[in-house]
């Protein structure tokens, strides 16, 4: 097999080279054990802006994996990252077209950026190997590279939804982009509804490309040892010891209007009001990082919460019940892991999500003697494999109220009836399927 390169937004930071958290990471280093690969994407650090920017390349290698970053300009962070990647393109792929913010000077920056990426990469590329690009913010990247003349295999894998083609057509250049998908070998989606959304538009268009769906997943070995290792952790004793035996919820989201969690949050309140009697008893610990908190949209959403969550705690709580416990800073990877594994029920929510892990995770780090209750939406890239969970429509408070009630109160029986159906999907398309797929594919794009 030859070299892959793989191509994202962001490389891991230097000091998660050694020990990948998580996520791509960790799929890669798992289906790589052998090949050696190149990870090139944006350093994380923007500069000032100079006259004729050029960027140098910075190389790191650790173990099997050359990491090659390079600085952006706070211009081109703003125009390419903050604007039309996240303030665009996310709104647009979960279906909220009403919060693009659209700008042709910030389309104009992300396609810059995308040539400067390819003008980039193209000293680093050697004969034989494979290109694999990630995610929205560099849709045009793989007809940049055919541009400069790259004739290796090129793929493509998008990790958020794909609208229907009515809805994607709200983006003034969607054919043009659309067109430049010719360019890969291989498209990959997460679900079926993406991959058909996406064939819908290029036959629409008459365009010649195909997506695939491929799935991802966890690791969920490796999480369920970190789930049960941890719990010998003190500080999984102190939340243990600070829940006394009481029912205990988790959701664990990064701050993004896509999780859906006004709407959650309205339904716990609801929860509250309809049955008293779990009142005084129940805990909801909400781990909502902070993301992107210079787009605007985010810095209203957390507003929201903030509001929310002191308006449940100041109306239910008492001098010794707080009903939300909510954070907006992370909490480290072995906590969460066993964070799932104490909770009763966990709240997965999404008003639309590409797949979300946290779902895996959780059914992942439970004890199978004992495991805790999904809720899920509909609305999930995993809700169709998941679908022994507790499934609600995350735009209706009132369905989120009831299946809390619902979760807290399940018989053992059926508890573990549904985990039971929930686990074999789970270990079946993991990180390490996932990427061993794509590269598959790939890899018989070069020989066709
Ligand atoms: C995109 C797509 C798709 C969260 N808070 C903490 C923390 N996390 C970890 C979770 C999980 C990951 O972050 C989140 O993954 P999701 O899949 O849920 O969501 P996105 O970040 O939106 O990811 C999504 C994914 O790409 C992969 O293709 O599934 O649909 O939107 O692993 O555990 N980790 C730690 N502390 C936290 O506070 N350590």
């Amino acid at each position: 097999m030859g070299r892959l390169v793989v191509v994202s937004n962001r490389v891991p930071a230097p000091r998660d080279r050694l020990q990948p958290a998580g996520g791509l990471a960790v799929a890669l280093r798992a289906a790589l054990k052998e090949g050696s690969c190149l990870w090139f994407g944006w350093s994380g650090q923007q500069v000032s802006e100079k006259e004729g920017h050029d960027p140098e390349v910075s190389l790191d290698k650790v173990e099997n994996v050359t990491y090659a970053t390079i600085d952006l300009t706070h211009a081109e962070y703003d125009g390419f990252y903050q604007k039309y990647s996240n303030g665009i393109l996310w709104p647009l792929c979960h279906y909220r077209a009403g919060l693009m913010d659209y700008d042709r000077k910030d389309q104009v920056i992300y396609h810059n950026v995308n040539a400067l990426f390819a003008r980039k990469l193209l000293p680093l590329l050697q004969p034989g190997d494979m290109i694999w690009i990630h995610d929205y913010h560099l849709f045009p990247l793989g007809q940049a590279l055919r541009d400069l003349g790259v004739t290796a295999p090129i793929g493509f894998f998008l990790h958020i939804p794909f609208p229907p083609w009515s809805l994607m057509r709200a983006l003034p250049e969607a054919d043009a982009l659309l067109r430049a998908m010719q360019a890969y070998d291989v498209i990959g989606l997460q679900t079926e509804d993406d991959a058909r959304n996406m064939n819908d538009g290029f036959s629409l268009g008459g365009v010649k490309a195909k997506a695939e769906v491929f799935p991802i997943g966890i690791d969920p070995d490796s999480f369920a040892k970190q789930a049960e290792d941890g719990l010998s952790n003190p500080d999984v004793q102190r939340l243990k010891e600070s829940l006394r035996g009481k029912p205990f919820i988790i959701g664990v989201d990064r701050l993004d209007y896509s999780k859906g969690l006004p709407e959650r949050f309205k339904g716990y309140e609801i929860f509250l009001e309809r049955y008293p009697e779990h009142r005084g008893k129940v805990v909801y610990l909400q781990v909502t990082p902070v993301s992107r908190g210079n787009v605007p949209e985010y810095r209203a959403l957390r507003r929201e919460l903030d509001e929310a969550a002191g308006r449940i705690n100041g109306t239910y709580g008492d001098f010794d019940w707080t009903p939300i416990r909510y954070l907006t800073h992370p909490v480290p990877r072995a906590l969460l892991a066993s964070f799932y594994r104490l909770a009763d029920a966990a709240l997965v929510t999404p008003l639309r999500d590409g797949m979300n892990l946290v779902a895996k995770e959780y059914v992942a780090a439970q004890d199978k003697a004992n495991p805790g209750v999904l809720i899920l939406s509909h609305f999930a890239g995993a809700a169709p494999d998941m679908e022994a969970a507790l499934m609600v429509n995350p735009h209706d408070a009132d369905d989120i109220a009831d299946a809390l009630h619902k979760a807290l109160t399940m018989p053992d029986g059926e508890r573990r009836a549904r985990w039971d159906h929930l686990e074999p999907d789970v270990w079946r398309v993991t990180a390490v399927t996932w990427a061993r797929d794509f590269i598959q594919a790939l890899g018989k794009a070069r020989l066709a």
